[in-house]
């Protein structure tokens, strides 16, 4: 059908149809438009719902790279903070993994918000098309020529829209993934017997690299967003609730938890947010079925340990445009066809890397004396061993593309 009879028709068209509007779809919009492909963004919640949300810190000198081609990169450059290392501690034991002895490259402390209030802006001066508050939707012919998505708009008006392609980037507890018939699907879960309870607080970090720190009474990390703004994380039981921690009670956790030099010049005041995540290690194959591409917490999803969500969705983005934008300009569909299995190849090293990080750092609950001793004899091997620790750097820093 063409363009303007489907206009007609009240069916808009479209080359790429996002389902989702968070940094994965926003990503996706910005640099297939600047591409000169057309795209349309359907978001469940409204702006503001979204900029509201507190999640990463932490970016790859890829997805550094990756933004600042979709034309976002003036803020990084002149907010976001590099960071060459980090410090491990387990048990007040403490190290520092030297980022550019190992890999002469260097992480951006730089909050997922900023990222997001970036790309709105961008997506705001390219006239992108971004439907917020969609209720109710649902695809039709998912593996013909032009799929089809119905929806509501806020406005309760029912809209439908063919497009080339769509892009599931609606997150973990998105739709998308769910129109990948079950027998299709393999799914891998690990699910930790704990979480992240975090905190925003108006105090200056307690140090100027992040801080991992594993002890007898739980895993913290102390992180920050400026030098007047600190992220902080303690291990929490699943059962937890943000409202049983009062900032007090939060702050003598994180002091007992964190190694006793840098606890001891803690500055404290009052948390601003207070939020838990949940952590698993979540992975679908394939993350492409028909003419849809799954990306991001679509497609998997990491536990927060080695800084990795948000810079797994950016790579995946990195190859699903190159991939659109090859089909378009090239009639090349080489790597649309094998994007899932090019992109589950970094998924997996990643998801390797943040279970290790998780396992290596946390307090198990369950755990037996000789899984402790295994605990504690990984962090003494890191500790005492370059090779280990420019393994750590390596993949902290962000495998190669
Ligand atoms: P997102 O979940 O960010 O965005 C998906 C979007 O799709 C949302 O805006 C949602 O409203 C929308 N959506 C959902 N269902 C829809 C539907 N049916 N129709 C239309 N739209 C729909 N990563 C780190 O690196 N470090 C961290 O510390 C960290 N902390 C996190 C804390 C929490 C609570 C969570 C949930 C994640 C955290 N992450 C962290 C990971 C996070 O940063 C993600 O990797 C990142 O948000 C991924 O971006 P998206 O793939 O865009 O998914
Ligand atoms: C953060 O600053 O929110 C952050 C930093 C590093 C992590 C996780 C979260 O590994």
């Amino acid at each position: 059908m063409d363009y303007k009879l489907a206009n007609l028709r009240g069916i808009l068209k479209t080359q790429v149809l996002i389902i989702g509007g968070g940094p994965s779809g926003l990503l996706l919009s910005q640099v297939l438009m600047k591409a000169g492909i057309e795209t349309i963004i359907l978001e469940k919640q409204s702006r503001q719902y979204i900029l509201n949300r507190i999640r990463a810190g932490v970016i790859e000198p890829n997805s550094v790279e990756v933004l600042k081609n979709a034309g976002i990169g003036d803020r990084i450059d002149a907010e976001g903070i590099k960071h060459q290392g980090t410090i491990l501690s387990h048990d007040d034991h403490t190290i520092r993994i030297d980022f550019q002895k190992a890999t002469k490259k260097a992480v951006t402390v730089y909050g997922q918000t900023e990222i997001t209030k970036d790309l709105f802006k961008a997506q705001d001066n390219l006239n992108a098309k971004i439907f917020h508050g969609i209720k109710n939707i649902r695809v039709e012919n998912l593996c013909e020529k032009s799929p089809r998505i119905i929806f509501d708009t806020e406005t309760d008006e029912q809209k439908y829209i063919e497009a080339d392609f769509i892009a599931g980037c609606d997150g973990f507890h998105g739709i998308s993934r769910s129109w990948i018939p079950e027998k299709n699907l393999s799914v891998y879960e690990n699910r930790y017997p704990f979480g992240w309870l975090g905190i925003l607080s108006e105090t200056p970090p307690v140090n100027d690299e992040l801080i991992y720190s594993s002890s007898s009474s739980g895993f913290a990390l102390a992180s920050m967003r400026s030098s007047k703004l600190s992220r902080y994380y303690i291990q929490c039981d699943l059962e937890t609730k943000p409202e049983d921690y009062t900032d007090d009670f939060f702050w003598l956790e994180l002091k007992k938890r964190l190694p006793k030099k840098y606890s001891e010049k803690l500055i404290t005041g009052p948390s601003i947010e207070k939020s838990i995540a949940p952590l698993r290690s979540f992975v679908v194959e394939p993350i492409q079925y028909g003419k849809l591409y799954l990306a991001g917490d679509a497609a998997h999803i990491v536990p927060p340990t080695g800084a990795k969500g948000l810079n797994l969705a950016i790579s995946d983005i990195y190859y699903l445009s190159q991939a659109f934008i090859t089909f378009y300009n090239d009639n090349e569909k080489t790597l649309l066809e094998s994007y899932s299995q090019i992109a589950l190849k970094r998924i997996w090293k990643t998801v390797r890397f943040s279970w290790w990080m998780t396992t290596l750092l946390h307090t198990f609950p369950n755990s037996s004396h000789f899984e402790k001793k295994i605990q504690s004899s990984e962090f003494f091997n890191l500790s005492e061993s370059q090779y280990a620790m420019g393994a750590l750097a390596e993949n902290y820093v962000g495998l190669p593309y």
